[in-house]
């Protein structure tokens, strides 16, 4: 391993997943699996490292949930920390301590943690009016106000967000309020809240993240913070008027609890002092190496939010790395929890028993290291069956059966090497070297594809060499031959264990080897000759078309079940007829988003720079609660270029670009086919 020298460990963060929900394939391959292979290869390098998990209990997601279903709080997350621990165990992801933000060590860590910061005068106090339900006697979160939308008229708005046309919304600006406690109208009440001014540690972000981590952040993450500092920082609540979540320990701050995203990055430190009375190491001195694996939507709280806490309290170190990984869809669609479109594990888990690999192959083939991508059951099927079955488990079968037929199952004596079989072994030390380098870089796919060169090498070293042709005539050759093969197969043992601890346990089984460290993955003669191997063991099975079919029939059903439920929101009713003419005056064309930044200060824009063919040009276009800007740089859209320039937020908006709108008001592109150039005429 060749990390910089002055780490003595490591600190391994994964996102705390709310327990609303079980964790879908999503969760798996943006943060959990390639955070597993990376702690599993540190294990294997012989380096101390932790790796912490724990669900997230707290914020208003459960609390609304659990009114929802006329439960508590502490009902929601129990069922759900219970499913995601367990299916995170089941599958193999190897926390040294899954915890839950709801232990008495976390909230008495992270109250400390607000308290420290307090007397320090690290907040700012502010008062402001906010809606209080007089009959429950409390204040309401956003999502506890409903009435009717000021811009469409719906009578189910919330007070952050009109759901049916997209605006979102301030909760003062619904029309006849009411209390979802209560049913009745909610009154304006001042409140005390305290703010992390961030835009005091602007400076100072600039100079950690902008200078120090520009070479060796990914880049998506260094564009987010980059735009975040860019559009200049302002003061963020910590604390809110709820009473589920860790209690605000100052004087005058009853009912308040510390806001969701202040409390739960605490939980990894929380969990760290519940693992080990040590815990102070891996969090306070800097020689521990802290990296955070999140999903893209959690940057700005790891990035810039949780390091300015950190940096505030002043005795802990910084993230070292923050290697986010961007979105997973689902067969083409985005994956949603409220619409049930998403691969559930502890589903999986029943669908395909014992086939933890194979999933944790495939998302780790596909992962969205650098894009989002797409899983498809094809996808997966394919992958299964023509890499896992096929290269993998097939060259692995093969040279076991073969040493058993020739050799009665012992390893058999190099007699004599060819140039071949040097050519084969010096491949074999390469492997292990780039492996590492690519773990070390957070490039998972690109590690996983070079152990399966690895395999790749085994299987072509057989087919080449044939040794089921030479065996009356020259057995010494195929002693050699099924020695080489061995060897390649103890590697894939010891290479494989972060990506596929399943399956490299079984392959150690076989061949009747323990778990050697990485170190010794270069060695080439981890089987001497003699060594008696067991019998071989059944790596991985073909996946056929019946059982793709059933997921496959499983994801239309939701899909039906989601375009009935959205048939009953009513369409638009049609509009008048009118001439070719007036269809005729509109100059649309064919075009591609260049640019794309959120307008400040409003929740809808965003400003976008497009190429139209005739020219690049800035259009202001309400789609922010739809699209994240960095998402949709490059995507291709059909542009309305002679409409009358307009400004909007004082910036000239000049052209309009075509959105489909679906009843209940979400938006998607209108696009154009492959082929068709900036400028192209749309008529
Ligand atoms: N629970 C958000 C999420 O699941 C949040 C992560 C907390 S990490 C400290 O996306
Ligand atoms: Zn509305």
């Amino acid at each position: 391993m060749n990390d910089k020298p002055e780490f003595k460990r490591y600190t391994v963060t994964s996102a705390l997943p709310y327990a609303n929900g079980p964790i879908h394939i999503g969760h798996l391959a943006g943060v959990y699996v390639p955070a597993d292979i990376y702690v599993r290869f540190l294990r294997m390098n012989g380096a101390d490292v932790i790796f912490i998990g724990g669900s997230d209990e707290h914020g208003v997601p459960i609390t609304i949930k659990a009114l929802q279903q006329g439960v508590s709080p502490q009902d929601i997350v129990d069922k759900y920390h219970g499913i995601i621990k367990k299916s995170f165990e089941d599958f193999g992801i190897s926390f040294d301590i899954y915890s839950r933000t709801s232990n008495p060590v976390h909230h008495e860590t992270a109250s400390a943690f607000f308290l420290k910061m307090y007397e320090a005068g690290q907040f700012i106090e502010k008062i402001s009016d906010q809606y209080y339900d007089e009959a429950t006697g409390q204040f309401l979160a956003d999502r506890y106000i409903t009435g009717t939308c000021p811009h469409c008229g719906s009578e189910k708005a919330y007070g952050d967000q009109c759901e049916k046309c997209g605006t979102s919304l301030n909760a003062t600006d619904l029309i006849e309020p009411k209390s979802v406690l209560s049913g009745n109208k909610p009154v304006l009440r001042e409140t005390r809240h305290w703010f992390l001014p961030l835009d005091a540690y602007e400076p100072w972000l600039r100079e950690w993240i902008l200078e120090g981590h520009k070479d060796d952040w990914k880049i998506n993450v260094y564009g987010q913070c980059k735009s975040w500092i860019d559009q200049g920082l302002q003061p963020r609540a910590v604390t809110r008027d709820l009473d589920w979540g860790v209690k605000v320990p100052v004087k005058g701050a009853e009912g308040k609890v510390l806001y969701v995203w202040f409390d739960a990055p605490i939980g990894y430190i929380s969990a760290t002092r519940e693992l080990t009375p040590d815990w102070e190491k891996y969090w306070k001195d800097p020689g521990s190496k802290l990296v955070h694996f999140i999903g893209k939507d959690n940057i700005v709280f790891h990035c810039i939010i949780f390091p300015a806490m950190l940096k505030a309290e002043g005795t802990y170190i910084l993230p070292d790395n923050v290697p986010a990984n961007e979105f997973l869809n689902l067969e083409g669609d985005k994956i949603s929890t409220s619409r049930n479109w998403a691969v559930w594990l502890h589903e999986y888990l029943e669908a395909f028993p014992g086939k933890q690999d194979v999933l944790r192959y495939v998302l780790t083939s596909a992962a969205p290291e650098t894009k989002d991508n797409d899983f498809t059951w094809k996808d997966f099927q394919t992958r299964n069956n023509s890499e896992l079955v096929a290269i993998l488990g097939n060259f692995i079968n093969r040279t076991m059966v073969l040493t058993h037929k020739y050799f009665e199952g012992k390893v058999p004596e190099i007699a004599a090497l060819t140039d071949y079989d040097n050519a084969t072994m010096e491949e074999m030390r390469q492997i292990p070297g780039r492996i590492a380098v690519s773990i070390q870089g957070y490039r998972f796919r690109e590690a996983l594809a070079e152990m399966m060169n690895l395999a790749r090498l085994g299987n072509k070293y057989l087919t080449d060499n044939e040794p089921w042709k030479v065996f009356s005539s020259d057995p010494d050759r195929v002693g050699t031959v099924l020695n080489i093969s061995l060897q390649i197969c103890a590697q894939l043992s010891i290479v494989a264990e972060p990506f596929l601890p399943f399956s490299a346990a079984k392959i150690r089984k076989t061949l009747n080897l323990p778990l050697f460290s990485w170190d010794e993955a270069i060695k080439l003669n981890w089987l001497p000759a003699g060594h008696v191997l067991d019998q071989p063991a059944l790596l991985f099975e073909k996946i056929e078309d019946p059982a793709i079919q059933e997921q496959v029939k499983k994801l239309l059903d939701t899909k039906l079940a989601n375009e009935a439920a959205q048939s009953k929101t009513p369409m638009k009713p049609g509009k008048e007829a009118i001439q070719f003419e007036d269809f005729a005056k509109m100059d649309i064309r064919a075009g591609t988003i260049l640019e794309a930044e959120k307008v400040p200060k409003t929740d809808k824009l965003l400003k976008l720079k497009i190429d139209t063919g005739l020219d690049q040009r800035t259009v202001v276009s309400g789609i922010a609660k739809f699209f994240n800007p960095e998402e949709i740089i490059g995507k291709r859209v059909c542009i309305l270029v002679n409409l009358d320039p307009r400004k909007l937020k004082g910036i000239e908006s000049q052209g309009m670009i075509l959105m489909a709108e679906n009843p209940d008001g979400t938006l998607f592109f209108v696009t154009t086919d492959e082929g068709s150039v900036n400028g192209a005429d749309i008529k």
